[in-house]
């Protein structure tokens, strides 16, 4: 009997230890966050976006990051087939990434991200809204 009781406690203890180490996975990438700097962007013309990558625990910017846009799209409008293609920029202030797009139609659009950061290991995600003005 007490063999089971300690067969138990110790598959539960793995459990905890499993999440505990899927948790931490996930809590190293999302102490990144991107921030919009650029709010309202000119539709019809290229227009130059800039985001900011911020470490959250001490709201550092973070600079050398490898950052990449996977998508442009319509989707906060409901045009998620309206996609538009990201020229990256380079320079901008250290922590800050610049991008250039032209965003053919005014509305909501939505900016995926993706960084490489120094020391950790998941790649950071993220995605803005963006608003073009006609
Ligand atoms: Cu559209």
């Amino acid at each position: 009997m007490q063999y089971f009781i300690k067969q138990a406690a110790a598959a539960a203890a793995f459990a905890l230890a499993s999440s505990f180490a899927i948790n931490g996975a996930q809590a190293g990438a999302n102490d990144y966050q991107f921030e919009l700097v650029s709010k309202e962007l000119k539709a019809g013309a290229p227009s130059e976006i800039t985001v900011r990558l911020v470490h959250k625990p001490d709201g550092k910017p973070v600079p050398d990051a490898v950052v990449f846009t996977t998508r442009l799209d319509m989707g906060p409008d409901g045009m998620e087939d309206m996609a538009t293609p990201v020229q990256k920029l380079p320079g901008g202030e250290p922590g800050t990434y610049r991008f250039k797009a032209k965003l053919s139609m005014a509305g909501g659009w939505a900016l995926s991200l993706a960084a490489k950061v120094q020391g950790e290991p998941d790649t950071v995600q993220g995605k803005l809204i963006l608003k073009a003005v006609p």
